[in-house]
């Protein structure tokens, strides 16, 4: 088996998948969880000045959608052809589009402009997106893609309370209960769920 060290902070969102993957694939890894005090002097050793970073026998392997996307085909989790593969990238890339205009609001540094930017977002661009999200996910059965567990919906399930927070709708699985059938999918898979269980502290709590 290989070696693996698997570097990311200590919260759930965008490289939470991988430790999960990894998890699922039954794969040893070390889980090295980086406190925000030590993120200084550990950014000069990624490839990016970003985490997550996975190490393989000394390889170092950076961008999170890349290393889910990676590990999914590794475990057998990226579709059944070219055409679910591509899929599973369509819908992961539409899930980072909400996340990303989310996070341009959430992490506006005038408080004023970001009252009103969010006023406007709820009102003329989440629903939207939101909607297009809930009919991909029932479409599939309770999956980002392909109709059936994708590497896709353990990004979703990875970064789903990171993307509550940056939404700012603690509720958001109450509007589209369908979300909530996407992370069962995940945290049902026994080997996800003996990873879950360990119960590690987190220092962000999302
Ligand atoms: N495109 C990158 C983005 C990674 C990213 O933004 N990581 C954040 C944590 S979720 C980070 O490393 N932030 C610390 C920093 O940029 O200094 C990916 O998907 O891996």
């Amino acid at each position: 088996m290989p070696k693996v060290v698997y570097h990311y902070f200590s919260c759930k969102a965008l490289g939470e998948s991988g430790r999960m993957l990894l998890a699922y694939g039954g794969q040893e890894f070390e889980d090295h969880r980086i406190l925000s005090a030590d993120w200084p002097d550990f950014k000069p050793n990624t490839p990016f000045g970003q985490m997550p970073v996975m190490v393989i026998d000394g390889k170092k392997y950076a961008q999170s959608t890349a290393i889910s996307r990676y590990l999914g085909r590794k475990y057998g989790l990226a579709g059944s052809n070219e055409e679910e593969a591509f899929e599973i990238d369509q819908n992961v890339e539409y899930l980072h589009d909400i996340r990303a205009k989310a996070a341009g609001v959430f992490y506006e540094a005038d408080e004023a402009l970001k009252a009103k930017k969010h006023e406007d977002f709820v009102k003329n661009v989440y629903p939207d997106m939101l909607k297009r999200l809930n009919a991909i996910i029932e479409k599939n059965n309770g999956h980002i893609a392909a109709g059936k567990l994708t590497w896709g919906d353990f990004v979703f399930t990875g970064m789903f309370e990171y993307l509550k927070t940056m939404l700012q709708m603690p509720d958001l699985e109450k509007t589209y209960p369908v979300f909530k059938k996407v992370q069962q999918a995940v945290l049902s898979q026994p080997k996800v769920k003996a990873y879950v269980d360990l119960g590690r502290e987190y220092e962000y709590q999302f």
